[in-house]
C-alpha cells in the first residue's frame, strides 16, 4: 500500500549526471475552436537518459498541459526557470521508482489566443477543444518523430488547473488514445466554469453520458486526481470526484479513479511536483 504524502527528497531538485534532454518541436495545427485557420503550434519534449543508445526500443508518453496563463515551457522549467520537474523525473528513473518515458509539453493557447492568458472563460473554450488537437495533430506527430509504444495503455495525459480541465476533457474525447489520467488541482468544465464545484452530479452525469455516447463505455481507465487541501480547486474538484465515486467511476480493476488531497497544499507548482512524484509511478 502506497500513501501518497512521501516527500520529494531534497536532492531531487538538484541535477542528476547524465540525466534526460529537452527538444523544441514545432508543428501544424489549426484554431479547432472557431475558424480552423492554419497555426504554427510549439512544445517542449522530455527525452530519458540513454534514448539515443536505443537499449530500449520503445517508450511510453506521457503528455503534461500547464495552467492558465502559462505556456508550453512553464510544466518543466516552474516558475522560477529551475527545471525542477526535469530533474525529479531524471531522479526517479535513475532510481528505478519510474520507468523511462518521454514527456511531451505543449500548449493550448495558439500565437493569436493572447487575450485567453488573462481571460478564464476563453481560456476554458481552449481547453475544451484541446483534444482535437491531440487527435489530430500532436499523437501522430509524436508517434512518428520518437520510438514511442503507440497504444493507449502506454500513453497518459496530465495537467495543472486548466491543464486539469483540458485533461478531463481529453479523457471525454480521447478515451479510445489515452488510458492514463493525472488531473492536477482543476475540475471538469464540461457543465460550466467550475462546474465541479456549481454542478457536481450534473458534471459526473454528463460525463458519464459524454463516454456513452462516443461509444467509449466499456473502455479501462485509470484516473488519479490530486489537489491540496488549501487549493483554490480543492472544493471544485473533491465535489466532482465526490459523485464520481457515488456514481460507480471507481468500478473494479478496469476503471480506477483515485483522489487525494496534500495537506496544506495550495495552487502552485512547488505541490504539483510533489503531486506527481507521488503518483505518477502508479498512474503509468
Ligand atoms: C479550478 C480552480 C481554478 C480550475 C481552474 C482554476 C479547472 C483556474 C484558475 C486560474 O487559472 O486562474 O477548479 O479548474
Amino acid at each position: 500500500m502506497s500513501d501518497y504524502t512521501r516527500r520529494v527528497p531534497k536532492e531531487y531538485y538538484e541535477a542528476v549526471d547524465n540525466g534526460g534532454k529537452l527538444e523544441e518541436i514545432t508543428y501544424d495545427s489549426v484554431v479547432y475552436c472557431a475558424d480552423k485557420a492554419p497555426v504554427k503550434k510549439r512544445a517542449l519534449v522530455y527525452l530519458p537518459a540513454g534514448y539515443d543508445d536505443k537499449t530500449i526500443d520503445a517508450y511510453r508518453v506521457l503528455y503534461l498541459m500547464h495552467g492558465g496563463g502559462g505556456n508550453e515551457e512553464e510544466f518543466i522549467y516552474g516558475q522560477d526557470r529551475s527545471l525542477s520537474l526535469l530533474h525529479i523525473i531524471d531522479h526517479m528513473i535513475a532510481s528505478g521508482e519510474l520507468k523511462p518515458l518521454i514527456i511531451v509539453m505543449p500548449s493550448f493557447y495558439y500565437s493569436d489566443s493572447q487575450s485567453a492568458l488573462h481571460d478564464i472563460k476563453e481560456a476554458g473554450i481552449l481547453t475544451k477543444h484541446y483534444h482535437n488537437e491531440l487527435r489530430n495533430d500532436l499523437i501522430p506527430l509524436i508517434d512518428k518523430k520518437y520510438r514511442t509504444i503507440a497504444d493507449r495503455e502506454h500513453r497518459a495525459f496530465g495537467g495543472f488547473s486548466m491543464g486539469s480541465e483540458t485533461t478531463w476533457e481529453v479523457m471525454l474525447n480521447c478515451l479510445d488514445l489515452v488510458k492514463n489520467f493525472m488531473p492536477l488541482s482543476g475540475d471538469c468544465w464540461i457543465v460550466e466554469e467550475k462546474g465541479g464545484a456549481t454542478f457536481p452530479e450534473k458534471t459526473s452525469e454528463l460525463m458519464k453520458k459524454y463516454l456513452e455516447d462516443k461509444g467509449f463505455a466499456d473502455l479501462s481507465y485509470n484516473v488519479f486526481a490530486f489537489t491540496g487541501d488549501e487549493d483554490i480547486a480543492f472544493p471544485a474538484l473533491s465535489a466532482q470526484i465526490k459523485c464520481m465515486l457515488k456514481d460507480g467511476w471507481n468500478n473494479g480493476p478496469e476503471k480506477v479513479l483515485k483522489f487525494e488531497s496534500w495537506k496544506e497544499g495550495t495552487h502552485c507548482y512547488q505541490y504539483i511536483y510533489e503531486y506527481i512524484y507521488n503518483i505518477l509511478a502508479e498512474v503509468f
